[in-house]
């Protein structure tokens, strides 16, 4: 497992967390999504042989939600 931390914007209160840390947190090779509402970041634990970090972000900026490394 390695870990990175993105950026994630349009984060406004702990329902948008909560959707950030489900959508991510549902992606196959995907461990532990831990998402900082005042931050405006996720850290993010994944499976590099599994899950490309551009699936992380197109998968957060799907749900509505900007995303950047
Ligand atoms: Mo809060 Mo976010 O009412 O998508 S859930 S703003």
């Amino acid at each position: 497992m390695a870990t990175i931390t993105l950026n994630i914007g349009g984060m406004t209160c702990g329902g948008c967390v909560n959707s950030v840390t489900r959508v991510l947190e549902a992606l196959d090779g995907v461990g532990q999504a831990n998402v900082d509402l005042a931050a405006a970041q996720a850290e993010i634990e994944y499976d590099p042989a599994k899950v490309s970090t551009e699936t992380l972000i197109e998968a957060v900026e799907d749900a509505g939600f900007d995303a950047a490394v």
